[in-house]
């Protein structure tokens, strides 16, 4: 094995620790060549220039879409794995019922032979790179030994690599080290392996999303829920947004939904005009991951730990999310979505339409007539990996060392019915309650049948690190140890008339149930004592320029005993899986909605 450099660089890191795993992994994997990531331009432009040369990287259109690529994966690996995602705690029963477990021996002795050796022929990356604000006193390190260039060219927009994370690390510090490689991207060897214990990463098989980028849900979620836990903070699927109200004040918002159920979309939201001139405004923290700490002034705040967006390409056009459109035009790294004859990423749902005798090459790098409508151009699940900074909504505070301070939580899904286009929960520990019995529609982030309704607890599902009922029971405590806890919603934007047409038009017309919100916090809005929460009444949401009838909007916000009688089965079904885990604050919680719906 030979360093990249000509004559080989000493190791820029005095990190004992770092260095041992290193020589670890560069032992096990033998790659031909180490390559250690300073998150330099020189760099950047050396991989790309690599991944153009072997044809895993394909140039966009240069002056409409400067710095911008195409990346296809392969067409097994486009989505996260879930069957294959492990949680390997020493005890079975701490993975809980939701997780697949393995034993860390059994992971270890799975693993290492497809390790060994795998990475001959190829370049080995070592990635530092730090979660969260550098030098926040927040954030946390991690380092991904990967030997894939689209990784290492994913997480330099996705975190902060290379230099100012060994500096943060330093001689003595801890980082979570993740192991990543693409092998032969054989489905039947992919595993994505979690050693909460040790704060370890396995990943082998996939290049795709969460399973590759470690950071990611890996480490910010997995990892991080297990080591909140034992810490007392908090390690969340959660957007982070800033509403500015027309006085200039700020309120800032955590939402928990599944993947591909808008957040990115809610976090950019744009005002509609009626409400966009009387000031109201919505600025963006951060879209996919949050973590929370209780501050000296007991209130909850948060960070996001990424610098970057992993967003769902297809249904963002200028309708949607302008935002996101404006933050991917340039420097952006687009995978399995379309590309036309001129080099323009194209998906469904982007807001315009190729000619009808145009040609596009579709996310398999077949090309075919736009008429050729027998199956989509780009992947459902196709991606924009796009810097945050670049983000024209982002708030200037979304990098402040401390997070910002956190006023609401929402909880959301897709769901056809029941669940109302707004509700405010009781209390914290009723929220735990509707946090812990969400559900949602399964969308094309995960591989498997999409549209299938699962309760997916605080969106956490796929990506909680330990014990579920655990993690309720953690998050019943945090509301102990929050002096002035955030109130708690739940929402729903994509409930359904009899004839399958949403209800409400969703995007920027979201707001108004921001704005609703808001005045709750602010202790003057009004609302409507429902057995399943306090729901507003069409007259308590401002409605000024919206052009929904006014049925439809009390439709919308309907709560109807029958609908929630059915979930009650559900639920109880659901919670039967936590066995004696399950806090009976949430049992006590459940009996009490059975006696408010039969009240
Ligand atoms: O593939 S990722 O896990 O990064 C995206 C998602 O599913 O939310
Ligand atoms: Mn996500």
């Amino acid at each position: 094995m030979t360093d990249a450099s000509p004559t080989p660089l000493p190791p820029p890191t005095q990190n004992a620790a770092l260095l041992a795993w290193v020589a670890e992994c560069v032992r096990l994997c033998q790659p031909d060549t180490l390559h250690w990531c300073d998150g330099s331009e020189d760099e950047k432009a050396a991989l790309i220039a690599g991944m153009l040369a072997d044809g895993s990287l394909h140039p966009l259109h240069a002056a409409r879409f400067p710095g911008c690529y195409l990346h296809r994966s392969n067409p097994n690996d486009v989505a996260r794995v879930e069957q294959v995602t492990f949680i390997c705690s020493e005890l079975e029963a701490d993975a809980g019922p939701t997780n697949n477990w393995m034993s860390p021996a059994d992971a270890r002795a799975k693993l290492t032979p497809l390790f060994d050796g795998c990475m001959r022929g190829r370049t080995l990356y070592v990635i530092p790179y730090v979660m969260g604000p550098v030098g926040s006193p927040l954030s946390k390190i991690g380092v991904e030994i990967t030997d894939s260039a689209y990784v290492a060219l994913s997480m330099r927009t996705m975190t902060r690599v290379g230099t100012a994370a060994l500096e943060q690390l330093g001689a003595n510090g801890e980082f979570v080290p993740g192991l990543h490689s693409i092998g032969e991207l054989d489905p039947a060897r992919r595993f994505v392996c979690h050693f909460p214990d040790e704060r370890l990463i396995w990943s082998y098989g996939s290049g795709y999303g969460g399973n590759a980028l470690l950071g990611k849900k890996c480490f910010a979620l997995r990892i991080a829920s297990a080591m909140a836990q034992g810490e007392g903070w908090m390690a969340e699927h959660m957007l982070l947004l800033e509403l500015t109200d027309p006085q200039g004040a700020k309120t800032y918002f955590a939402g928990a939904f599944p993947s591909a159920c808008g957040k990115t979309n809610l976090a950019m939201l744009i005002p509609p005009p009626a409400l966009a001139t009387q000031g109201w405004q919505v600025r963006t923290i951060g879209d996919d991951i949050a973590w929370m700490h209780v501050g000296t002034d007991g209130r909850l705040w948060a960070i996001n730990p990424e610098a970057g967006f992993f967003g769902v390409a297809p249904g963002t056009s200028h309708q949607t999310n302008p935002n996101a459109l404006a933050t991917t035009e340039r420097n952006t790294l687009f995978t399995n979505v379309a590309v036309t004859d001129d080099g323009l990423p194209w998906w469904e749902g982007i807001g315009w339409e190729p000619e009808t005798n145009a040609f596009l090459t579709d996310w398999k790098g077949n090309r075919r007539p736009f008429s050729d409508q027998s199956e989509p151009f780009a992947h459902p699940n196709s991606r924009f990996t796009a810097p945050a900074a670049q983000c024209p909504c982002l708030s200037p505070h979304w990098e402040d060392p401390q997070g910002v301070p956190i006023s609401g939580i929402l909880f959301g899904g897709r769901r056809n019915t029941t669940v109302p286009l707004v509700l405010e929960a009781f209390s914290w520990q009723h929220g735990v309650f509707l946090g812990a019995t969400m559900a949602s529609r399964t969308t094309a982030a995960a591989a498997g049948a999409t549209g299938v309704l699962r309760r997916d607890p605080f969106a956490m599902l796929p990506f909680c690190g330990y014990h579920m009922g655990d993690y309720f029971a953690h998050w019943l405590q945090m509301g102990l140890r929050i002096p002035r806890p955030p109130a708690v919603f739940q929402v729903n934007w994509f409930r359904k008339d009899a004839d399958g047409s949403y209800l409400w038009p969703g995007y920027g017309e979201n707001l108004r149930a921001l704005i609703w919100m808001n005045e709750r916090i602010a202790g003057r809005g009004s609302a409507v004592n429902t057995p399943v929460g306090l729901v507003p009444s069409p007259g308590d949401l401002h409605l000024a320029g919206l052009d929904v009838p006014a049925d439809r909007v009390a439709a919308a916000l309907q709560v109807r005993t029958e609908e929630w009688g059915q979930e009650i089965p559900d639920i109880k079904e659901h919670f039967a899986r936590f066995g004696e885990r399950l806090p009976r604050e949430l049992r006590g919680e459940l009996a009490a909605l059975e006696q408010r719906l039969r009240d």
